[in-house]
Parts: structure tokens; C-alpha cells; sequence
């Protein structure tokens, strides 16, 4: 080949050369800890490098087949060979497991969290199932019957493929995902028969958005009692579905129809499935007419997740930048990118929000930790149900802005799908709807603070922070002042071209329609 070949970037691990984690994990962990699982990160880290980041070729969408070629409604879902072998990944890494191991106690949170955020970038929205299923373990470690802790939990944690479980989690339908209470998936008690892992009813109704469609369970609302008599979502119960479990070896023998699979704009590996009930057995799990505060638990699970994607993949973004800035010359070839002071603001900015969701992500994330081992105070309970739906939002509102500069750093390098961005973008996108849209979120803040004293204890803790960090502050003030001249400067320009776009416009529009 003649001319300019471009020099490859290196490829950075995703633990080891990070800017935030190893330091992060320095401040949360003890030593001894620490170096059990940064061996492991790193160990990960090489896999995803090496094994995991070629399976993105073969991740793709799933297919439905509804009828067999006698005519018999099958309902088979396929999803594609990449996605298997992330499932796979996942669970043998422990994705889910290590939580629940409680190796480093309340800490084990903080461990499985380094790794799902290590393993993001490469892993293609895996933690959607994943992630769920996490939440279902826990509803049943604090919500589930006696027979369920045997025969279910035991699969939802477990690091081996063969005999793990998935989990789903069906709240939508067509009348509202935001609001369920007009929600009509009616369940009616039904007799109680030996493979029951709790009280059975049989539900009917229409789930219109229900993903980890390949799973072996789902929890999903039911409607126990009508509208007309429970008032808002009173009337909603929560119920475990088995879909390929026990006596029901596919979702269509526990009467689950798939009508259709979602074409989405991203999360393309995920299967998203529109469903349909009929007398489908359940089994009740926490409090009749207590829904909606039972599966909470599940929410604030994978909310917390959702930062934790937001923030991963806002760390292979930069990543990717960071490499290509390393090798890319500008200025006839005499200056890398990584010398060009405008270009590293660019990614100094976003590596900034990058420490800032994964520092206020991980705070979330010990609190949840201390939660789960019953060693919260009061006070750290409360905390933790303001943060999750904030960092959630937050990180779900700036993350996908900061990816598109990354994608820009590139320049027309950066909008190629082999680099990997846009994919991230895209399914980083959905973290602005699913698990609770942005405005929803922030009702669910003022919901929290509607609780006597949660305000008052969150703001002492915020005072405290603030006092204990004052060089922090004073660069923030700094910030802020550069960010205000940056907005004036943007003004300016936008004034500027205003100023010479506008005679032109009337001139221009007339032109076109003569
Ligand atoms: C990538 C990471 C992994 C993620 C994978 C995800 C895949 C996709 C999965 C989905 O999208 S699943 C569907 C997710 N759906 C939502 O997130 C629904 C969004 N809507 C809400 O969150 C609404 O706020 C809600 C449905 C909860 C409103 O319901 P209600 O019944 O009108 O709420 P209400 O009456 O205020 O609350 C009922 C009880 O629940 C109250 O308790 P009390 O009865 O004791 O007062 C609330 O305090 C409690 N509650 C509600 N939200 C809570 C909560 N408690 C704790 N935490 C919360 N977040
Ligand atoms: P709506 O609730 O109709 O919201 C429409 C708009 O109204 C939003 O902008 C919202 O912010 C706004 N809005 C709603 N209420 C208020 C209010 N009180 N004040 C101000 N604004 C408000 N659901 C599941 O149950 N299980 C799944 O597995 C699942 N997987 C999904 C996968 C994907 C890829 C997607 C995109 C969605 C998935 N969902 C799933 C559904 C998701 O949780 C819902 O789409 C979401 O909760 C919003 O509900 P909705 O679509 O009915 O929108």
C-alpha cells in the first residue's frame, strides 16, 4: 500500500489502565482485599481483552420462530452464538454471584461492581439479563418463601452455566411503564399442587416490553384485586413466574406467548419480547397488594446497575480516546493529539464526569453493600434510597453527551462501528427510559424525601462533604468560572453566525420556492 498508513492506537486494559478504578478501589477496600481482587480484575480484564472484545462481530439480533413447518405455535427463541458466550462470561465471572458470595462481606458489592464496570465496555448490554436477575436474588433473599430460597436463589447465584438461572422482570404494559397502576394482568388463586414454590395463581394479560425473554423466570405485577377497589397500584401483587423451569421446559407450557420481538434502536443482543398470558402459573412473593414495594427491591438493584453501565461505557469511550489521541499527529505531523491542549480538554472534560458518576456510583454502591449484610445505619438507608434514583438519572442525562465527544475525538474514525463507540451510545440510551425514565426518577427523589427526617440527614451528610473537601470546592469554583467564559465564548459564536446567517435566510428561503 502506498501513502499515509495510520498507526493502530494500543489497546489499554480495562482495570489496569484506567484513570479512576485502581485508585478508587485503593480508597474502599483494605489491602489484603484489594489484592485478591485487583489479581482478579486484572486476570478479567486480559479475557476481555483477548476473548470477550472479538465476540462483538458475532453478537446480534434474535431471532422468533412462532409456528413449526406442521403448523404447531413453538415460540423458539433464538438468540445469536456472541450473546450465549457473553451470558456465559458473565456468570462464570460472577457477575451476579460475588454479591451474593459475601467473600468481603459488605465489601463484596464493591468487588462485583469494579468487574461489571471493567467489563461493560465490552460485554454489549449482557448485564440487562444479568443485571435482573441480580435484583430477583435479591427480592427472594428478603421477600421470598422458604421453597423459593431452595430451588430458586441457589440457581440465580450460581457461577456455573449449566445450571444457572435468568431472570426477568415484567412491570410494563401498554397502558403505562411510568405508572402501572391501570396495569390489566389479572392473577386468580388457584389450587395449590406439590411443585409450587409458593401461593399459585394463574395470571392473564399482555406484558409489552419484557427483556431477558431467554430466562428461566421472571417476576412480574399481577392484578389481585380491580381497580375500582384498590386505589392507585394497591391492587397489584408480585408473582415468580417459572418460564423453563420444573414442570414448564418452555415459556409456551406455562401458558407465555411471545407475539413479537421488539426492533429497537440499540441493545440489539438483548431479547426484548411482547407477551402474552394465559393462565400462566405464578407464585405470590412478598405481600398481596404490596407489588409495587416489593419489586422496589429489584429497581434499586438495577438502577444502581444502570449508573454502573452508564459509567462503563463511558469508560471504553474515553478509553478508546485516550489510545487514538496517543497515536493520531496533527499540525502536518508534528504534534500528537495528546499534545494539543484543546483536544485534551476535551478529554480531561470527560473524564471528569467519568470519576464523578463512577466516585458518586461507588458511594451508592458501599451503601447498598452495608444494606444487604444488615450493616446500614438509619441514617446510610436513607442515603442510599436518595442516591440510587439520582445517580441513575444523572449519570443517564451526562454519560451519553460525554461518549458523543469521545466519538468525536476520532474524528470520522470515531463513527465507525468497528471502533465500537456508536454501539455504546446507542445502548447507553435506553438508560434514559428503562428501570424508571429521568422525570419518573426525580419524582421518586421527592418521593424518598417525603419520609420524616430523610432531608435533614442529607443534608447534614452533604455539609460534611463539603467541609472535608474544601480544596475540592475551590477547584469547582474554578470550574465553574472556566465553564462560564466557555458558555460566553459559545455565545458569542452563535451570535456571530446569527449575525451573518440571517440576512441571507429570507433570500435563501425565497429562492427555494420561486
Ligand atoms: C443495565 C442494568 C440492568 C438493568 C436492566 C433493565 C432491563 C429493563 C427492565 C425494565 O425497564 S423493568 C421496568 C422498570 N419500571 C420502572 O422502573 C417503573 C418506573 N416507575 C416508577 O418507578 C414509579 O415511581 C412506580 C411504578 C414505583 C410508581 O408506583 P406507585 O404505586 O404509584 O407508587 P407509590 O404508591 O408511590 O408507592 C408504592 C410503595 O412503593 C410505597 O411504599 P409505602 O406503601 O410504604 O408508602 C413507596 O414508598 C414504595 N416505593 C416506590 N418506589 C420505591 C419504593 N420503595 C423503595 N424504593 C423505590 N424506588
Ligand atoms: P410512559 O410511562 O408512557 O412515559 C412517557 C413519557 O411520560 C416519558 O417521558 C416519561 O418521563 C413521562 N412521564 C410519565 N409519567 C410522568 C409523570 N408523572 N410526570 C412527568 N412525566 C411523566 N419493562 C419491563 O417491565 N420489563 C423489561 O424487561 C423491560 N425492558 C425494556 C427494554 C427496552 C429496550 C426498553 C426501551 C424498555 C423496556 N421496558 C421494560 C419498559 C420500560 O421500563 C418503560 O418503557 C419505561 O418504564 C417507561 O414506560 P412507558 O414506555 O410506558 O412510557
Amino acid at each position: 500500500e502506498e501513502g499515509f498508513q495510520q498507526t493502530p492506537y494500543d489497546v489499554l486494559h480495562p482495570y489496569a489502565d484506567d484513570t479512576v478504578l485502581p485508585s478508587l478501589l485503593r480508597r474502599l477496600l483494605p489491602q489484603s482485599a484489594r489484592e485478591e481482587i485487583e489479581a482478579d480484575l486484572i486476570r478479567c480484564g486480559k479475557r476481555l481483552v483477548e476473548e470477550i472484545r472479538p465476540l462483538s462481530a458475532i453478537v446480534h439480533h434474535p431471532t422468533l420462530v412462532q409456528y413449526d413447518h406442521w403448523g404447531h405455535r413453538v415460540d423458539e427463541l433464538h438468540t445469536s452464538e456472541g450473546w450465549r458466550k457473553l451470558e456465559e462470561f458473565g456468570i462464570k465471572e460472577g457477575f451476579v454471584s460475588i454479591a451474593y458470595e459475601r467473600k468481603y462481606d459488605a465489601l463484596s458489592r464493591v468487588y462485583s461492581s469494579a468487574k461489571i464496570l471493567a467489563m461493560t465496555g465490552d460485554c454489549h448490554v449482557v448485564m440487562c439479563p444479568l443485571g435482573m436477575t441480580d435484583g430477583a436474588a435479591r427480592i427472594i433473599e428478603v421477600s421470598g418463601t422458604e421453597e423459593m430460597k431452595r430451588e430458586l436463589l441457589p440457581r440465580l447465584i450460581s457461577r456455573d452455566p449449566s445450571f444457572a438461572y435468568m431472570a426477568g422482570q415484567w412491570m410494563t404494559e401498554r397502558p403505562g411503564g411510568s405508572d402501572v397502576s391501570q396495569s390489566e394482568t389479572t392473577a386468580i388463586p388457584t389450587t395449590r399442587i406439590p411443585s409450587d414454590l409458593g401461593p399459585p395463581y394463574l395470571l392473564s394479560g399482555f406484558k409489552w416490553f419484557s427483556s431477558a425473554a431467554e430466562g428461566n423466570m421472571a417476576v412480574a405485577l399481577g392484578r389481585t384485586s380491580p381497580v375500582s377497589q384498590a386505589p392507585g397500584s394497591r391492587g397489584l401483587s408480585l408473582f415468580v413466574i417459572p418460564l423453563r423451569h420444573g414442570a414448564y421446559p418452555t415459556p409456551l407450557s406455562n401458558g407465555v406467548r411471545m407475539h413479537r420481538l421488539k426492533n429497537k434502536f440499540g441493545t440489539h443482543g438483548v431479547p426484548t419480547a411482547e407477551l402474552e398470558l394465559e393462565n400462566t402459573r405464578g407464585w405470590l412473593i412478598g405481600e398481596l397488594g404490596q407489588g409495587v414495594k416489593t419489586v422496589a427491591t429489584v429497581l434499586n438493584v438495577t438502577r444502581i446497575l444502570s449508573a454502573l453501565h452508564l459509567s462503563g461505557s463511558l469508560q471504553r469511550s474515553i478509553s478508546i480516546a485516550r489510545s487514538y489521541a496517543l497515536v493520531r499527529t496533527i499540525d502536518g505531523g508534528k504534534t500528537l493529539l495528546s499534545n494539543a491542549p484543546l483536544h485534551v480538554a476535551t478529554l480531561a472534560d470527560a473524564t471528569l464526569l467519568y470519576r464523578a458518576v463512577t466516585y458518586m456510583a461507588f458511594g451508592t454502591i458501599e451503601l447498598l453493600g452495608k444494606s444487604e449484610c444488615g450493616a446500614a445505619s438509619e441514617e446510610e438507608e436513607m442515603r442510599l434510597r436518595m442516591l440510587t434514583p439520582a445517580v441513575k438519572a444523572y449519570a443517564s442525562v451526562r454519560c451519553p453527551t460525554a461518549m458523543e465527544e469521545m466519538m468525536g475525538a476520532l474524528g470520522g474514525l470515531g463513527y465507525m462501528e468497528e471502533v465500537g463507540i456508536g454501539r455504546l451510545i446507542r445502548d447507553s440510551l435506553v438508560e434514559r427510559i428503562w428501570e424508571g425514565t429521568v422525570n419518573v426518577l426525580a419524582l421518586d427523589l421527592v418521593r424518598a424525601t417525603k419520609k420524616p427526617r430523610v432531608v435533614e440527614s442529607y443534608m447534614a451528610w452533604a455539609q460534611s462533604v463539603i467541609s472535608s473537601s474544601a480544596g475540592v470546592m475551590e477547584l469547582s469554583a474554578a470550574r465553574k468560572t472556566i465553564e462560564r467564559l466557555q458558555g460566553l465564548l459559545q455565545n458569542l459564536l452563535r451570535l456571530l453566525s446569527h449575525a451573518l446567517t440571517n440576512p441571507l435566510l429570507p433570500r435563501i428561503a425565497l429562492n427555494y420556492f420561486a
